[in-house]
């Protein structure tokens, strides 16, 4: 579904937020106290298909045919996940963890024209992509939605339908994790980001569980479930296995870089945005979890993550943020041959030494401090067009670009 008919279903709702002497309207949220016939309709994908007005949400299981098992797309060209094609992704991309982030910054973007409203569409993984522009330059929000796999598909399926460089710019939320980093602050990994994972042959090496070796030694189902067969502690696995000794619950990465050019843009954007004293320059951390890995604690679980925070910030005294993406954003980036910039800002939502959590009615005007700084660097970082011969593929391919 269109942007425009999507106000019209979800009527005049939420509140007006003022940014930089403009008035922005968001309409964000569908109250389930609301009339059903306000509800946005869902439809099956064939449905969409012969749709005139396209919905805004597919359900069931019906895909078209997908050919290439190493890296499908349909007859269409559309990405398997992202169901995106070229002509539909511009080359710069604004990247936001939920959909209704990616809904409130597209009011951020030049209104559309009479009868052709913004680009959107939401695959039946529920990523949504909006193109329009901003400032003139065509651009695309995309909600990404939570964690290392979800990034990956947004920067390997995006990559796919887009030629020349290309430049992303996530916005997320993340924990702040030391001073000066404080609530409602822009964090921007300018230092780069590592990774934080959870590592489970932790323990297995210490408590001596025992599937893996009654695999290895062709154990029967019985004596694995009655843990009979001989070799199977803890001890016998670290003696396999690498050993216990210096082993840690936790691993850590080694810094993944930021594109500098457009850390510098993005920098000077924020500070121009929300002031400088609320732009925090750093290292960011990205966890494979929310919980373990990002050092919460509870009785639930044997996560033994105590001591994990002080020592990340022992061991990395210009880290800022906690969160779940950036890593995987700049590890691509680093790996794309050069054919992608990149750089991850997020609005602090938590302040991990404090334990106090940003009111949430706060955070839509922060989103919208960041997301129109992060728009702003976007527009403004130099590309690479496509080569020549990309060029005269696309010509021959004769493909419509959705923001001409
Ligand atoms: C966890 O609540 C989610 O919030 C943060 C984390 O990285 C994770 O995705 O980012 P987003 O607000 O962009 O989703």
């Amino acid at each position: 579904m269109y942007l425009s008919e999507h106000k019209k279903a979800m009527g005049p709702t939420s509140a007006c937020s003022d940014i930089l002497g403009g008035r922005i309207r968001v309409n964000l949220v569908v109250s389930p106290s609301r009339s059903a016939h306000r509800r946005p309709r869902l439809v099956t994908r064939a449905q969409v298909d012969k749709a005139e007005d396209h919905a805004v949400a597919v359900i069931g299981r019906h895909k078209p045919v997908y050919k290439n098992a190493n890296f499908p797309t349909d007859a269409e060209g559309r990405t398997y996940h992202l169901g995106t094609k070229e002509g539909e992704v511009a080359s710069r991309i604004l990247s936001v963890g939920s959909v209704s982030r990616a809904q409130l910054l597209s009011n951020l973007l030049d209104p559309p024209t009479p009868g052709r409203p913004l680009f959107q569409r939401t695959s039946s993984r529920g990523f949504l992509t909006i193109t329009g522009r901003y400032e003139g330059v065509p651009v695309s929000i995309v909600s990404t939605h939570m964690g290392q796999p979800n990034m990956d598909f947004v920067v390997r399926e995006n990559r796919a339908v887009i030629r020349g460089q290309m430049a992303i710019v996530r916005l997320g939320t993340c924990g702040a994790v030391q001073r000066p980093a404080k609530l409602g602050d822009l964090l921007i990994a300018a230092h780069g980001s590592i990774a934080i994972r959870r590592d489970p042959d932790y323990w297995t090496l210490l408590d001596g569980h025992e599937s893996l070796l009654h695999k290895r030694n062709g154990a029967s189902s019985n004596g694995a479930a009655n843990g009979t067969t001989a070799a199977t502690n803890g001890s016998s696995a670290a003696a396999l296995y690498g050993g216990f000794t210096g082993r840690k619950p936790y691993v850590t990465s080694l810094p993944v870089t930021a594109n500098q050019q457009l850390a510098a843009l993005l920098a000077a954007e924020a500070a121009r945005v929300v002031g400088p004293d609320r732009v925090v320059e750093g290292l960011n951390a990205s966890a494979d979890s929310f919980y373990s890995s990002q050092g919460r604690t509870g009785s639930d679980f044997d996560d033994r993550n105590e001591g994990l925070l002080a020592d990340l910030v022992a061991a990395h005294p210009d880290l800022v943020s906690l969160e779940m993406e950036t890593f995987q954003l700049l590890d691509l980036a680093r790996c794309s041959k050069g054919s992608i910039k990149a750089i991850g800002m997020c609005v602090a939502l938590a302040e991990r030494y404090s334990n106090a959590f940003l009111e949430y009615h706060k955070l839509e005007e922060l989103e919208i401090s960041g997301g129109t700084a992060a728009l702003r660097a976007l527009v403004r970082v130099p590309l690479d067009g496509p080569s020549e011969a990309e060029a005269d593929v696309l010509k021959e391919r004769q493909v419509q670009y959705v923001w001409t």
